[in-house]
């Protein structure tokens, strides 16, 4: 990886990596370039803020950011840029996740988050919309997603057939 950064991941603790795996696998899929770090709104603020503009200064274009329970994490990296960024819920044991979603969710007037689904299909989608709004300026990177819906689409037709016979 180089210093260049399409993507930057900011994770609020190494708990939620497994399910953040799901995005990195997806952003390699698409060939961004990406960084992850773990930095928590609540543990550790100082380095989070210093996650945040190390992430700017790499040119990330995008944030993928990813917590859990009272999860303050994306809407405070949405206060600190002007950068899109996207907020994952990490699934919890407690309260049905609804925690996290409602924190990430729940952003006040001029500070967005895109808050995508709960858990694994969040982690996959963050990285598909992640490339959808860098291929906005990028002809390359809106091919390959054209290329992943079409297969996405296939893959469900083939389903039907099989049931079919
Ligand atoms: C959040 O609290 C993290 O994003 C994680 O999802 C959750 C639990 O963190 P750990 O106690 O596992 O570090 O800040």
């Amino acid at each position: 990886m180089d210093n260049r950064t399409d993507v930057a991941i900011i994770v609020g603790s190494a708990s939620d990596l497994p399910v953040i795996n799901e995005t990195v696998k997806m952003l390699k899929e698409f060939g961004l370039a990406y960084s992850i770090n773990i930095a928590s709104a609540h543990r550790t603020t100082q380095h989070l803020k210093q996650s945040i503009q190390g992430a700017e200064s790499s040119g990330a274009k995008v944030f993928i950011t990813a917590a859990g329970m009272a999860a303050a994490l994306p809407g405070v990296v949405a206060s600190e840029t002007i950068v899109p960024v996207i907020g994952v819920p990490m699934e919890g044991k407690n309260l049905a996740s609804l925690d996290a979603l409602f924190a990430i969710v729940q952003m006040p007037k001029g500070v967005p988050v895109a808050t995508v689904a709960v858990g694994k299909a969040g982690a996959v989608n963050a990285a598909v919309l992640a490339a959808q709004i860098i291929a906005v300026s990028n002809d390359a990177l809106k091919e390959k997603l054209v290329e992943y819906k079409k297969k996405q689409a296939e893959s469900v037709v083939k389903e039907d057939l099989k049931l079919q016979k």
